[in-house]
């Protein structure tokens, strides 16, 4: 049973998020339930954008007016922001990129091409998304390394006695796993990876897009060298994207991308590159959107991360439990007590683009298809699947609509 006083507080959260306030056609509200693609925005977070531009734009680490400085003080404070939020020893390991995306071809690129070398091995899992795949695959091509993929039980979970096994080969260089599956909402254990990792001297990065938003995360206590995740996927505006990693790795690594403020000198034969994180944001960086990252930060640690999470559990359970009664309908991933905020299911005879059209009719936003991770899809012998994802704002109300409207549509279909 869901106790309401728990989702009750986090629903008084909508008033915060205009765009929540709207039909998606005249008469028909919105429920946004596709918050594993990107999240709404509070109003704190635009206006602190609409403030930025109105009062302090200019171009950052570069003039010595009081614009470029007031800039750059506000730019290098969501720096520290982000910093304090997951828990990083040093500003330095708080590297400003575009998304989870560029932060995972940057460690790919700049650190694959200069460590990895041919018969390495980089070990991915089964439930990747495409983002934590493909730029291993492209170095891995590149330099002759190997990609091998951990296992995943029929639960959604982790076989991790096949991960032990393939770090036995002794040539693991990189374990790069997401804490939570955008698919199956699988939660992995991750500290237990990278300490395996680390044991069988591997480095580790976890794809954090998914976990970030929605939970404490501390990334000392979790060990890993990397962790990536979004600002549009926390509440925060599109374009600027996180990548934490070590200190001295960072100092040791190549850049990814060349050009202004990433050095130290330039001569016509030779440059020298400035410290992390500079070294890794070549060129005029997102910084409005840095801006907007560290106001929504500030408007997680005011609701705090233990209560999201504990909303989004309520909700997910709540939500597993009445789709389960659903004839024909299949659930993929662990049980609710194990997994994010999501949900993931097919349904016999209905395919999964028809039955996201069904439910926009009703006005709730879900996603369908293979949510960027066809290899997992491929796993579970499905071609695509109807994803419900929760955040904050979220209600029970919408929930019930959601099962309630999958029902309608199974009816239309059979
Ligand atoms: N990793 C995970 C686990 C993700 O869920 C996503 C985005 C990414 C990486 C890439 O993030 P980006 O901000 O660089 O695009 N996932 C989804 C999704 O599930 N639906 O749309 C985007």
């Amino acid at each position: 049973m869901v106790a309401p006083s728990l989702t009750a507080a986090m629903e008084a959260t909508r008033a915060d998020f205009p765009i929540l306030a709207q039909d998606v056609r005249p008469g028909v509200p919105l429920i946004y339930l596709d918050n594993g693609a990107t999240t709404q925005k509070p109003l704190s977070v635009i206006q602190a954008m609409d403030e930025y531009y109105r009062t302090s734009n200019a171009n950052v680490h570069r003039g010595v007016h009081a614009f470029s400085e007031r800039a750059t003080a506000l730019y290098e404070g969501a720096r520290h922001t982000t910093q304090a939020f997951i828990g990083a020893a040093h500003s330095q390991e708080i590297v400003f990129t575009r998304n989870t995306t560029e932060s995972i071809n940057l460690v790919a690129q700049a650190w694959g091409g200069w460590a990895l070398k041919a018969d390495d091995e980089v070990v991915l899992t089964e439930m990747e998304h495409h983002a934590n795949i493909v730029p291993w695959q492209i170095i891995a091509e590149r330099v002759g390394a190997k990609v091998r993929y951990i296992p995943i039980f029929d639960d959604g979970t982790l076989d991790m006695a096949a991960y032990r096994k393939l770090l036995e080969s002794g040539r693991v260089k990189m374990v790069a796993v997401t804490y939570v599956s955008n698919v199956l909402g699988t939660i992995n254990p991750v500290q237990e990876i990278v300490r395996l990792a680390h044991q069988a001297n591997a480095l580790a990065l976890i794809d954090a897009a998914q976990a970030a938003p929605h939970m404490p995360l501390n990334v000392q206590q979790i060990d890993a060298e990397f962790v990536a995740f979004s600002g549009h996927k926390m509440l925060g505006p599109t374009g600027v994207g996180v990548l934490y990693g070590k200190r001295d790795l960072l100092d040791a690594m190549p850049p990814f991308m060349g050009g202004g403020s990433m050095i130290r000198a330039v001569t016509l034969a030779k440059t020298t590159y400035a410290d992390s994180p500079q070294k890794f944001e070549a060129g005029t960086p997102a910084i409005a959107e840095a801006v907007g990252l560290g106001a929504a930060i500030d408007y997680l640690n005011k609701i705090g991360l233990d209560a999201i999470h504990a909303h989004e559990a309520a909700l997910t359970s709540y939500t597993m439990d009445g789709l389960a009664k659903i004839a024909g309908l299949r659930i993929i991933g662990p049980d609710a007590k194990a997994r994010g905020g999501m949900v993931s299911f097919a349904l016999d005879g209905v395919h999964p683009h028809d039955l996201a059209a069904g439910l926009d009719s009703a006005g709730i936003a879900v996603r369908a298809g293979h949510h960027c991770a066809m290899p997992l899809h491929d796993r579970f012998k499905l071609t695509a699947t109807t994803r419900a994802s929760f955040y904050c704002y979220n209600t029970l109300a919408e929930a019930d609509k959601l099962i309630e409207t999958v029902e309608q549509v199974r009816r239309f279909f059979a």
